[in-house]
């Protein structure tokens, strides 16, 4: 038995599409990970619609693999800090290989995760093993890394932004978060506008004869 099928409508850019990637692109560059963020409110609806574009993305045989858990709550968010404290403090004292620290020098990175009490909210990613009846789901890592990737440009868009965390290991989200065996915790993303007084460091991207190559 086959879905049944239907016209599409694509998307038609007003722009010629060379124009329309240009634009694109001058948007999607100016995100940056940001660790300093403001303490205005982004208010629910926002955050559902940078979601429900999260929720787009394509997976294996369309199983949708993904949970977004979306903690505005002042007590989850600290107890979330917290246990993420906790096991990067290990990280950077014992598990994080000299090299690991020496690429890390440069970002002042620490186990301090402060902003967690701070930013409005912490979407935590939550990989699916299974369907939520069970069933098996597949390319479960593409399918949630695609999805986070629109979810991450859905909030600039938006005017959000976002750091991607992954505290190692993270399983404690799903005790404190009190969610089932078979979501896997996959990234926390601490979500909200950047502070007044944010910086970032200041990073060159590959051009594109580094990133790609063309055979035409
Ligand atoms: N998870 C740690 C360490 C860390 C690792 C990488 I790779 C980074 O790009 C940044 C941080 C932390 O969040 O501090």
């Amino acid at each position: 038995m086959s879905i049944p099928q239907k016209p599409f409508s694509p998307y038609t850019p007003e722009l010629e599409s060379v124009d329309a990637a240009r634009a694109f692109y001058e948007i999607v560059k100016q995100r940056r990970t940001v660790r300093q963020f403001s303490q205005t409110p982004v208010p629910r609806e926002v955050i559902e619609q940078v979601l429900l574009a999260a929720g787009t993305a394509p997976s294996g045989a369309h199983k949708q693999p993904w949970r977004f858990i979306a903690v505005s709550n002042q007590d989850i968010k600290h107890k979330i800090r917290l246990a993420a404290e906790e096991v990067e403090r290990e990280f950077y004292e014992q598990r994080a290989s000299d090299r690991w620290l020496k690429d890390l020098e440069v970002f002042e990175t620490s186990p301090d995760k402060s902003y967690m009490d701070t930013v409005p909210w912490l979407i935590i990613v939550m990989a699916l093993r299974s369907t939520d009846d069970g069933g098996q789901v597949y390319y479960l890592n593409e399918s949630v890394g695609i999805a986070t990737g629109m979810l991450l440009t859905a909030a600039h868009h938006a005017g959000l932004a976002t750091l991607t965390h992954t505290p190692s290991p993270m399983n404690f989200l799903r005790d404190v978060l009190g969610r089932p065996e078979h979501e896997r915790p996959y990234m926390v993303i601490p979500m909200g506008y950047p502070a007044a007084d944010c910086t970032v460091p200041d990073l060159d991207r590959k051009g594109i004869d580094e990133i790609s190559v063309f055979l035409e």
